[in-house]
This record gives structure tokens, C-alpha cells and sequence, in this order.
């Protein structure tokens, strides 16, 4: 008795494979909205913003998407929120612990289903293993991103990146800010830097810094902190979630007024 009535051949793995990666792949060569970062502030603005009707394609330079929350703090693998944000948690089937006046949840819990909630989006693309290495600016306004295969930057070899384009961009790339940077040594754009851990003045900040940077550049999470002088602040992530939903609300404002441009 076989195990399997439709044995797969590997021919045909192969070939799936193909056909679907790349049609993903062709669909977000044009999206409404790219997000570069697959933390919890750009998940958490992927998704709020596919709710909205949006075509969102996220990249993640790293194998696993999910960012800095897998560890928790120094590997202990939880990590803590406050109460504001349990309805993000509860709307994400995100299971956690309320201790103290604060609510604390399993890192690797939080970040799969964050993961689980953009990805399973049908208007969400969640492309991991691809490094975004450039913006691509129409005019002012910035128009897409630059991108490479991971292994292909990790290697330093010579081979051409390619544009994926979309109306606007979100750099969520945690510490290292990496879209903003670059956009500020072409354009002079100053920025001040991260400053040092305080978790309550970091989580209020972090928010207040989620901002559009140029025309079509938007910036959130630990990278806006990061161009803006904010504090940094441990493994206290609900400034994160209040980041992405906040940023997937001024690209939504932004991409009406761009509608209505259009429309004349
Ligand atoms: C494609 C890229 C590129 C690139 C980086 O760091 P993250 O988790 O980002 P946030 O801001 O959503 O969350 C920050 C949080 O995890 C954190 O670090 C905290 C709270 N720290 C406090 C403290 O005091 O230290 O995720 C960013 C993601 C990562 O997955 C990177 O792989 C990815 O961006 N990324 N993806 N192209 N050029 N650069």
C-alpha cells in the first residue's frame, strides 16, 4: 500500500516552484506599496494597509522575516507590550500574559503570527532573501526600490540589481534605517541618530518619529528613531505595532491625495 495516490515527481516540484515564485514575483514588480522590513512595524503596516484594498509587497533581506523580535531580550525568548495595543494582539491571534499592568507574550508566537497575518493576505507579497539596495525617485518623488537576491550581496559579486516599483515606500529596516540613509547622502537630507535606551521615551518616540521623510518615502519602527534621534528602548515592542498602523495611515492619506492628482 502506497503512502501517496499523487505522487509528486520532481519535475513537476520544480516547476511549481518556478510558475509561483515568479508570479509573485512579476505581480510585485508594480504594487501600490512596498515595504521594505519584514519587523513587526512593517508586518504590522502591510497588512493594516492590504485591509485597506492595497497591493503591499514586503521584503525581507533575511531568510526568516520577523526582524528583531524572535529573541526577546539577550535570547530570553519573551518579549513585553503594553495594554494599548491588545486589540492588535487579539485581532492577530496572538495569545498573551497579562502581568504587572503589562502584557507579555512568547517571541517566537508573536513573530510567526505577525508573519502568518501579512503573508496569508491575498494582496500582500512577503518576498524574503531579497535586499533592497536602492531607491528609485520619478522627479521628486520617490517611485520604488533597488533590489538584489541576498546571497548575490552577500558575496559582493557583480551582478546588476533590478527596480520594483510602487507608489510609495515604507523603510522599516529596524536599526540601520537603510532607505532613509541612502536617500540622505543623495540629497543632503541630515539626520540625527539613535539615541540611548530609556523603554518609555523610546516607545512614545518611535511613534511620533513614523513620518514621510520625501514624497512617497515614509519611514517607521526602530528606523525612525533611528533618522530622528529617538531613544532606543529594549525589547518593548508596542511602540512597533502603533508605528506600522500609524505609518500605513499617512501613506493611505499620501496615496488618496496622489489618487486625486491623477484624477485631476
Ligand atoms: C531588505 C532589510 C534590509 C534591506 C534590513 O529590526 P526590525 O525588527 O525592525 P522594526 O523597526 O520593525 O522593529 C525593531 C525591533 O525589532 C527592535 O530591534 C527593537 C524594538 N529594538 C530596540 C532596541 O533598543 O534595540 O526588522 C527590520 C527588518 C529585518 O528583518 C531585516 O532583515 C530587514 O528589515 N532589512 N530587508 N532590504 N536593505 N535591511
Amino acid at each position: 500500500m502506497r503512502a501517496f495516490s499523487n505522487p509528486v515527481p520532481d519535475e513537476k516540484v520544480s516547476r511549481l516552484i518556478l510558475k509561483h515564485y515568479f508570479r509573485d514575483l512579476s505581480e510585485a514588480v508594480n504594487s501600490d506599496v512596498i515595504v521594505v522590513g519584514a519587523g513587526p512595524s512593517g508586518l504590522v503596516c502591510a497588512f493594516t494597509l492590504a485591509d485597506e484594498g492595497y497591493r503591499v509587497t514586503v521584503l525581507d533581506r533575511r531568510l526568516a522575516p520577523g526582524g528583531g523580535i524572535w529573541g526577546g531580550a539577550m535570547g530570553f525568548n519573551k518579549v513585553v507590550l503594553q495594554k494599548d495595543v491588545v486589540g492588535i494582539l487579539e485581532e492577530s491571534g496572538i495569545p498573551f500574559e497579562e502581568d504587572e499592568d503589562a502584557l507579555v507574550v512568547s517571541a517566537p508566537l508573536f513573530a510567526s503570527k505577525l508573519i502568518a497575518r501579512a503573508s496569508a493576505h491575498p494582496r500582500v507579497k512577503l518576498l524574503n532573501l531579497v535586499t533592497a539596495v536602492d531607491l528609485h525617485v520619478t522627479g521628486e518623488r520617490v517611485t520604488g526600490v533597488v533590489v538584489n537576491q541576498s546571497a548575490i550581496e552577500m558575496e559582493g559579486l557583480h551582478v546588476d540589481p533590478m527596480v520594483l516599483r510602487a507608489l510609495a515606500v515604507l523603510d522599516a529596516t529596524g536599526h540601520e534605517a537603510v532607505l532613509v540613509t541612502l536617500y540622505s547622502r543623495r540629497t543632503g537630507l541630515s539626520l540625527v541618530r539613535e539615541s540611548f535606551m530609556n523603554a518609555e521615551r523610546g516607545e512614545e518616540d518611535v511613534v511620533a518619529n513614523t513620518r514621510m521623510v520625501a514624497p512617497g518615502l515614509f519611514v517607521a519602527g526602530m528606523a525612525a528613531n533611528n533618522v530622528a534621534g529617538g531613544c532606543r528602548m529594549g525589547p518593548i515592542f508596542g511602540g512597533m505595532l502603533l508605528s506600522g498602523k500609524k505609518a500605513a495611515y499617512l501613506i493611505d492619506e499620501y496615496l488618496k491625495g496622489v489618487a486625486k492628482e491623477v484624477s485631476g
